[in-house]
């Protein structure tokens, strides 16, 4: 006679509750890695931009502006990745336009030559950007290159920020990472 009797309920129960148990504590763990994984993108695609704008600067004297396609189409606003005919321009500098896809939340993401002399910018300025680079407290008016992410919600902000700006001061005021709760600003560059 085979021995088929199936579960009883109690035995049910006790799966269930295991199952439980181990979803509660699997579930916190594989959110931390998806965060953990996108913390590692962002860095990664900073050190990539940080490297282009200082190419394109050491061929054309100026940062560049490379904001989403999708929003600014054309190569007036894409100096890293589509041809430019100011000298002298050798790029491309990034494989593909910057677009929402490069932004981990699949939002507005922008890369901007920043400077209160627009002249200092090839095609355009990004002049609004101030920072307090040197974290004493009082914010700068910086030049350079910036990268804007909108969207990021203020745990993957704080981990970017742990890692490129590190521990001391106000993590999100301070340092070249800065969030306002609608945007990651990092700072890429310094001319
Ligand atoms: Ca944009
Ligand atoms: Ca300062
Ligand atoms: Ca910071």
């Amino acid at each position: 006679m085979k021995n088929n009797r199936g579960f009883t309920l109690i035995e049910l129960m006790v799966v269930m509750a295991i199952i439980g148990l181990l979803a509660s504590v699997l579930t916190p763990q594989v959110g931390s890695l998806i965060d953990r994984g996108k913390t590692a993108k962002i860095v990664s695609a900073v050190k990539n931009l940080e490297t282009a704008e200082l190419a394109h600067y050491n061929d054309t004297g100026f940062f560049a502006t490379e904001w989403d396609y999708f929003e600014s189409p054309g190569s007036y606003y894409h100096a890293l990745s589509m041809n430019q005919t100011y000298a002298v321009w050798q790029g491309p500098y990034l494989p593909k336009p910057w677009n929402y896809s490069d932004n981990v939340v699949n939002q507005d993401t922008d890369i901007g030559c920043i400077n209160p002399v627009s002249s200092q910018c090839k095609n355009f300025a990004w002049n609004a950007a101030t920072f307090d680079l040197d974290r004493n407290g009082s914010a700068e008016t910086t030049t350079g290159a910036l990268l804007g992410y909108s969207g990021i919600p203020s745990n993957l902000a704080q981990r970017v920020d742990q890692i490129l700006d590190g521990p001391g001061g106000t993590w999100n005021t301070q340092g070249k990472v800065e969030w306002n709760g609608a945007w990651l600003f990092i700072h890429l560059i310094r001319d």
